[in-house]
């Protein structure tokens, strides 16, 4: 049997049962909507050095050079609609209530604008914002930012402090009880979903076998697939073949 039937059975299984879906989604599933991917053809990290941009100490040593580069990003996104992918795991998630999870390595906020609830965002989120001291999160979605004080980079208004993007860096850790759900969520499910990653950057890419280890189904949906431990892998995009899947 194709393993797209093969894939369906296994979901429809669980629609029927009161097991749990686990997905886990990357920058592919935002590719249909215009959102570039990190390391394909015209991957942000072909144009750009992520040692530059995406690392705590690029921000240490040059702040305006990283927020132009979110800045950029943020306009980018900002027009942006989610896809047939995000609104079939949308749907998906009517179907099965409480018993299903995303959890996203993407910043966009694609999923919840496709109607998703349950949207756990492991690598953070280009909408909001942290101080720099206090650790304190704030939510903006003003183009551009609001900047007082240094013209340059955004600051807090109340306290002056320096702000950051809200997202995780390479070597930064991500948060630990989120990290905890995820794998929680990953080792009890019956159906592990991996969508649009390339599975390099861990932890987000160790989920998948640990999934696969727990005795989960792990189907894959990607037109490069990359995950271990996956059952059935349906190579295409994921706009086109999350609505098949999900239906
Ligand atoms: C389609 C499609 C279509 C195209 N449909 N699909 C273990 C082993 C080795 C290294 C490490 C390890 N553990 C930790 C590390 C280090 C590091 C790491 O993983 N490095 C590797 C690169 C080697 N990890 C970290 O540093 C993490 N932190 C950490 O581990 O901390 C530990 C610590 C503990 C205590 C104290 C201190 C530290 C943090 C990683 C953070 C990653 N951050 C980024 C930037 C986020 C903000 C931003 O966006 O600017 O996250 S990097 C970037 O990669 C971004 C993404 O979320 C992430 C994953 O990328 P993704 O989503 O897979 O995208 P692509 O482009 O790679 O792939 C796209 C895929 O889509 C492809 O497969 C296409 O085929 C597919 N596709 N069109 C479906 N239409």
């Amino acid at each position: 049997m194709e393993p797209m039937k093969r894939a369906r059975e296994a979901l429809r299984a669980v629609k029927a049962g009161e097991g749990i879906v686990t997905v886990l989604t990357g920058a592919g599933i935002s590719a249909e909507s215009g959102v570039p991917t990190f390391r394909g053809a015209g991957g942000l990290w072909r144009e750009h050095r992520a040692q530059d941009l995406a690392t705590p100490e690029a921000f240490a040593k040059d702040p305006q050079l990283v927020w132009d580069f979110y800045e950029m990003r943020r306009e980018l996104v900002q027009p942006l609609e989610p896809n047939p992918g995000h609104r079939a795991l949308a749907a998906l998630e009517q179907q099965l209530g409480d018993r299903m999870r995303i959890f996203t390595q993407n910043i966009d906020g694609l999923h919840q604008a496709a109607g998703s609830q349950h949207v756990e965002e492991l690598h953070g989120s280009l909408w909001r914002l942290r101080g720099m001291d206090s650790g304190r999160v704030f939510d903006d979605r003003t183009i551009p930012l609001p900047r007082s004080g240094d013209p340059l980079v955004p600051r807090c208004q109340e306290s002056g402090e320096m702000l950051r993007p809200h997202v995780v860096w390479f070597g930064e850790p991500l948060d630990s009880e989120l990290l905890h759900r995820a794998q929680l969520w990953t080792e009890g499910c019956e159906v592990f979903l991996i969508v649009g990653t390339s599975s390099n950057v861990y932890p987000a890419a160790g989920l998948a076998p640990l999934a696969a280890n727990a005795g989960a189904t792990v189907i894959e949906v990607n037109p490069d697939p990359a995950a271990s431990g996956v059952t059935f892998t349906l190579a295409g995009p994921s706009g086109e073949l999350l609505p098949k899947l999900c239906e």
